[in-house]
């Protein structure tokens, strides 16, 4: 790591000189948001994605895992690895037991020295499309996107955000925030829209994904999947039902009751592992939005979204 400590401070001293915004999503003054290619982001957080770019080199054969930060990124971590190890690994000896899901694939950001599975699943996190290194494109590699509605994003963002804050921002004000496009990794909609553009260009080499799809038809979309990443099901393991044994394993329930989700912590990221298992329910924003924010939300949706022929059913 120490090699690294004259880039990354080069790097630092860069971020310094970008456009800046107090992060009222936790009211710490050393802790801004910088912009950078169009998102905003904590600085320690920057600091990896601007080393990815200048280091990170990928292979033909990655296929990196991205999502918006709370789009379902611990979800699509466990389906995608369970699939690719699924000749490897089973129920009983999947990491997946013992290891949050974001552990299970490897970094693309500084060289971490936790143990990762041999598989070739990058886990991108929450990096934009326009933001990712060159290389991933360069090389043709896969690229899997899981986003949300925004509406149940933003719910799901507010509450995270919340639970790692001392300060607590707020449902209205981190609304006036997310709506401004001033959120983690935000403005919200283009990190889709980069995606999507991206899959609609390349269809080959980047699909695309929505959580609420995964929860309704989460057989089909596994199928999908796997195909996409190359590993399809055979007819006879759907005969014997693999598809549904692996669905089950990465459920919700399935997952959030095991003891490392309960009271562990993830290595690559130090948060504990139980704020990644919260309610994952579709239309959740009915709790927590009034009428107006709803209305809001949606036309900003509309807005952006109908234009380049994507949709989401904003009414569940
Ligand atoms: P991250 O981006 O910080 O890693 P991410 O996994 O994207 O978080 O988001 C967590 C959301 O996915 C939570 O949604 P909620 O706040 O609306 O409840 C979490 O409950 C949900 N989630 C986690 N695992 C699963 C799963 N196996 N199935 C369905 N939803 C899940």
């Amino acid at each position: 790591m120490e090699s690294h400590e004259g880039d990354l401070q080069l790097i630092r001293e860069k971020i310094k000189t970008l456009p800046s915004k107090a992060n009222r999503w936790n009211g710490r003054s050393d802790m801004p948001f910088y912009q950078f290619q169009g998102f905003w982001y904590k600085p320690f957080l920057l600091e990896s994605i601007m080393w990815q770019q200048d280091h990170f080199v990928a292979h033909p054969s990655d296929i990196v895992l991205a999502t918006p930060q709370k789009g379902g990124t611990t979800w699509l971590n466990a389906l995608a690895f369970a699939t690719v190890t699924r000749n490897q690994f089973n129920g009983s000896t999947s990491p997946l037991l013992t290891n949050v899901s974001h552990d299970c694939v490897r970094p693309l950001g500084l060289p971490s020295p936790r143990e990762v599975p041999k598989t070739p699943l990058l886990g991108a996190v929450h990096t934009p499309y326009v933001s990712l290194p060159k290389s991933i494109l360069a090389s043709g590699c896969k690229i899997v996107y899981m986003c949300r509605e925004p509406k149940d994003l933003f719910v799901s963002q507010w509450h995270f955000q919340r639970s790692l804050s001392v300060e607590k921002v707020s449902l209205e004000e981190a609304f006036q925030l997310f709506c401004e496009g001033l959120s983690p990794y935000g403005p919200y909609w283009e990190h889709v829209l980069g995606y999507w553009k991206a899959s609609l260009e390349r269809p080959n080499e980047v699909l695309f994904l929505k959580y609420e799809d995964m929860k309704r038809s989460t057989a089909d979309q596994v199928k999908k999947l796997a195909e996409f990443m190359g590993c399809p099901f055979s007819p006879e393991e759907e005969t014997e039902g693999k598809v549904k044994i692996l669905v089950d394993f990465c459920s919700f329930d399935n997952l959030r009751n095991l003891e490392v989700n309960k009271t562990g912590h993830s290595k690559e990221f130090k948060v504990s592992n139980k704020l990644y298992y919260r309610k994952g329910d579709i239309g959740d924003w009915k709790n927590h939005l009034t009428r107006e924010m709803q209305e809001r939300i949606d036309q900003i949706t509309e807005e952006k979204f109908t234009s380049c022929g994507l949709t989401f059913d904003i009414a569940t």
